[in-house]
């Protein structure tokens, strides 16, 4: 299993040669193939290593970080000094100088998840500062719990594929519902139904608007509308003003599910700052006609409409905005809890939107609590490293960034996901130490002083289930360990040993006699469910067990059908499309309700002039985020090696660009090359360079070096999403874009660093 998909791994003993989808598998993703010869790249680390000048000169603030060279040794001795230098740091600075927030996500299965295996040992190490939420939903993982009192559930327990398929006649899809990215889901899938959901829904006479700059981010037959990026909610305002003035909404379900409509409906009328949304007013910010935005709120009101929206669009300056005027949309069209009706959040974004959910708690290794308080929004990590002891706001809170020493990495890759990558690389020049477990020479494991080769989920046994997946699934080893590489759990119980918590953190068992318990812990909710499922020896000979799921759910029906008895977990027990607690915090870039604010990088203001495409950065369609890039599908997507950008013809012919040339992409904090790709399907003044290209600057000593390879994120900007959430907001930049006539500099992001013998 992978995060991508389930699949059977050929091997010749050493190296996986082939992969099989699950033949269950209606629509296998082609990511698949990018596991093909990854076990033994050469961009593995083959043993455990230690960055040169941490070893010659103790820990301590470094900019070699990224440059140095590495001496190679052994387990013994690197859980010695790690041993020591945990040590030393609680000693001397208390356990909230250890940053663990360890985001990232790694390799599924639920025993040797990367993240619980370092959380559960950093708590029993006496804590650690922690990270909240995703860079996926930083901003939806603070506004929904205030505005519909959950954001997960929202995801979990959305309307099913087969109910919209079913009723739904218009879509309108906010962002489209891209496939690339149903590909994956967080912590594996054994199917893909949205294609044959979308042509199901089509095939009956349903209808599908696609609001997206990128026309491929909805496959087949839909109206596709491309607005200026960055506009969708001046367009949802508009909508909703056509509702209100047109007498469409409807007040009934305002006033029995919601709160704080008459407020909204002050500022859409203009009553409250002299503005109206009218689609006029859209029209000017977006691009698209004034009457395409009018005719299109007609529609949503004749029939049963879903509006959707995706995470993408949260990923930007006032995220917040887009999933809750959404939701405000539609709870004015009136048809929440209705099937296919009402408002989606996530579809096209991750493959568990639209999947049934199974009706068990999933298997899940105890972590304990943490007795360190401290905590940051996930993507303020730069800010929390330079910044020691500097005052900050979060979701109503002030808050004070600790002093940290000591940054512990595993499972995850900031050089894949962290915007304005400059300014990490400043910030990791700060800490005393900083600790990566990785598989690969990622470049945050480039930038470590200890480097604590990990193995991948492929020579390894572990469980794999989630939320939304039918199959309880065996994932046996396809090879067996790569060279020196170690399995989290056993670099942390030997550290654990060292440090006098070594049973605790065990429990006596094995990687194998962990793997049975939590089995037999969800046998158990399942055998007092009514289910059946076999003893564990039976299970790992079968391969999988098959749950029941809950079909045919609709998101909120429960709420529709008693608002009283099942109201949701918001102050007002309603849908807040006005928020006193929000309103009250006084933030001038989050109000209590709603609103349009402009964002700093967009094409309609003034730093346009300067860098005039908008580019996206999205999610990669062949491979998850950063990993395996070097695999056969990412890298036969490569232009010259670079990451492939595409740009409307017109945008290309205007700087001289043709198919196929290399071109530096830039503005004020950065720049990469990548490989053009001309494609009408993507909006004038619109270019796209999706995340996950392998950092690979061309002077690895200059933190503001170029990136030789098409990482956008030395583009993009480090603020978070609003005061509100501070989410990230990497997706939209402001670039300028031309061709490259240099030399062509080598890739060299998966060469390994110089490692020594001791
Ligand atoms: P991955 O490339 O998946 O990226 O960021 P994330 O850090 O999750 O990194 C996972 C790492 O885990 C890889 O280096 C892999 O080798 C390692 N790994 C795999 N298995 C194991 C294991 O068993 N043990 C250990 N120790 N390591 C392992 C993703 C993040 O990027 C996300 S979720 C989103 S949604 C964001 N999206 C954007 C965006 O839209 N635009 C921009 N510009 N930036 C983004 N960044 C965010």
């Amino acid at each position: 299993m992978a995060h991508w998909g389930m699949f059977e791994a050929e091997s010749d003993g050493a190296e996986v040669t082939a992969v099989h989808p699950y033949p269950g598998d209606g629509d296998p993703s082609p990511i698949l193939a990018n596991a093909v010869g990854s076990v033994r790249h050469r961009s593995r680390i083959a043993g455990p290593a230690v960055r040169r000048g941490w070893l010659e000169n103790g820990p301590g603030p470094s900019d070699r970080r990224g440059s140095d060279e590495f001496v190679a040794v052994s387990w013994d001795e690197l859980a010695d000094l790690l041993a020591g230098e945990l040590r030393r740091v609680v000693d001397t600075h208390g356990n909230r100088a250890i940053f663990g927030g360890s985001y990232g996500w790694s390799s599924p299965g639920r025993f040797h998840h990367a993240q619980s295996q370092v959380h559960r040992f950093l708590k029993m190490l006496g804590g650690y500062t922690r990270s909240e939420h995703s860079y996926s939903l930083g901003a939806t993982g603070v506004i929904m719990p205030r505005v519909v009192g959950t954001h997960w559930k929202m995801f979990a327990r959305s309307t099913n594929w087969e109910v919209i398929a079913r009723e739904t006649d218009l879509m309108v899809c906010f962002g489209g519902v891209p496939l690339k990215n149903t590909a994956v889901n967080d912590g594996g899938t054994s199917h893909h139904p949205t294609r044959g959901a979308l042509d199901a829904m089509r095939a009956r006479g349903g209808r599908i608007v696609s609001l997206s700059p990128l026309r491929d981010d909805l496959h087949g037959e839909a109206e596709w509308l491309a607005p200026r990026p960055g506009t969708d909610v001046a367009i949802m305002l508009a909508c909703a003003y056509v509702l209100a003035d047109e007498g469409l909404a409807d007040l009934a379900f305002l006033d029995r599910y919601c709160t704080g409509y008459e407020v909204f409906e002050q500022y859409l009328l203009g009553k409250a700052d002299g503005v109206a949304k009218t689609p006029e007013w859209a029209a000017a910010l977006s691009g698209l006609p004034a009457d395409t935005i009018a005719d299109l709120a007609r529609r949503m009101a004749k029939g049963r409409t879903m509006i959707s929206v995706t995470w993408s669009l949260q990923r930007v300056r006032h995220g917040e905005q887009a999933p809750w005027a959404g939701i405000t949309l539609a709870a004015m069209l009136g048809q929440i809890g209705l099937p296919g009706g009402g408002f989606g959040h996530g579809y096209g974004s991750m493959n568990e939107p639209g999947l049934a959910p199974v009706p068990y708690p999933l298997p899940t290794l105890f972590q304990g609590q943490n007795p360190v308080s401290d905590s940051i929004p996930v993507a303020a990590i730069s800010d929390l490293l330079l910044n020691p002891g500097q005052e900050y706001d979060f979701d109503g809170q002030r808050r004070t960034f600790p002093d940290i020493r000591l940054v512990y990495w595993a499972g995850g890759n900031p050089f894949h996901h962290h915007q304005d990558l400059g300014r990490l690389r400043r910030a990791l020049a700060r800490p005393d130490t900083i600790v990566v477990h990785d598989p690969y020479w990622t470049q945050m494991a480039k930038h470590a002083d200890i480097v604590v080769p990990s193995t991948t989920s492929l020579e390894r046994e572990d469980l794999s289930c989630t939320r939304n997946d039918p199959l309880m699934v065996a994932m046996h080893a396809a090879t067996p360990r790569f060279a020196d590489a170690r399995d989290d759990y056993d670099t942390f119980a030997a550290l654990a040993r060292r440090l006098g918590f070594g049973e605790r953190f065990t429990e006596g068992r094995t990687a194998g006699q962990w793997i049975e318990h939590l089995y037999g812990q969800w046998r158990g909710y399942v055998l007092a469910d009514g289910g059946e499922a076999p003893e564990f020896d039976e299970f790992w000979l079968r391969g999988h067990v098959r749950m029941r799921t809950e079909d045919e759910l609709t998101l909120f029906e429960e709420f529709r059908a008693d608002p009283e008895a099942n109201a949701l977990r918001t102050p007002s027990g309603k849908i807040e499309i006005f928020s006193a607690d929000i309103d009250g915090f006084g933030y001038d870039d989050c109000a209590g309700h709603p609103r349009w604010y402009e964002p700093e990088e967009w094409l309609g203001g003034r730093r346009a002039e300067a860098f005039p495409l908008h580019l996206i950065a999205n999610q990669p369609k062949t491979r998850l985020h950063s990993q395996l890039d070097h695999g056969a599908t990412s890298q036969g997507s490569k232009v010259q090696g670079r990451e492939p950008i595409r740009l409307h013809p017109d945008d290309a012919a205007a700087r001289g660009i043709a198919d196929g040339d290399v071109v530096r992409v830039f503005n004020d904090r950065g720049a990469c090359l990548a490989g053009a790709v001309l494609d009408e399907g993507v909006r004038e003044r619109v270019v796209q360079l999706a995340t996950g290209a392998w950092f690979d600057p061309l002077d690895p000593a200059d933190p503001s070096s170029m990136c030789v390879h098409g990482n956008p994120n030395v583009l993009t900007a480090d603020v978070g999403t609003s005061s509100l959430s501070r989410g990230c907001t990497g997706q939209h930049v402001l670039v300028q874009v031309e061709r490259f006539d240099g030399e062509l500099p080598p890739i060299r992001a998966y060469d390994p660093p110089t490692v020594r013998p001791r």
